[in-house]
């Protein structure tokens, strides 16, 4: 009788924990955001893609109106930590340096960027020339200081 009585106690606690851990397992996890947004002002980056549409000038006119510009990242001074060169459609190009957690220094006149209002519809980073430092090139599909 009492070996019984433990054998059904057994069972018991049993059942109990795998209901405890079952349920458990069924509690929906709170997930943790994988990216959070920063401010200018935390990261030092101030640069948007501003874009002006006009009757003249607009997606009805112009198709791409919409895709154009691009960002490229690399570690363009090579102090091993990744930069990044915004493009702009009717802005100026940027080129920020990484100073490391998170922030980042404009040096886009110091880095001679050039301004030439192109409508940039992308950007490459490679080493071109095989030199050890990295380069951009910028994919323009028309200059609006000469409208080709
Ligand atoms: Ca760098
Ligand atoms: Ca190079």
């Amino acid at each position: 009788m009492l070996f019984k009585y433990i054998q059904n106690w057994k069972k018991a606690v049993t059942s109990f924990a795998l209901s405890v851990l079952l349920f458990a397992c069924n509690q929906p996890t709170k997930e943790l955001p994988l990216f959070e947004a920063l401010s200018a002002e935390q990261t030092g980056i101030q640069f948007e893609n501003k874009l002006h549409p006009n009757e003249q000038f607009n997606m009805f006119h112009y198709m791409y109106y919409y895709n154009g510009a691009g960002v490229g990242t690399g570690d363009f001074n090579n102090d091993g930590k990744a930069d990044i060169f915004f493009a702009s459609n009717e802005g100026d190009n940027q080129l920020y340096l990484n100073q490391g957690k998170l922030k980042f220094t404009e040096v886009s006149k110091q880095a001679q960027i050039p301004q030439d209002s192109a409508w940039n519809t992308g950007v490459s980073v490679v080493d071109i020339n095989n030199d050890g430092l990295l380069d951009f090139s910028l994919g323009v599909s028309f200059s609006q200081s000469n409208g080709e």
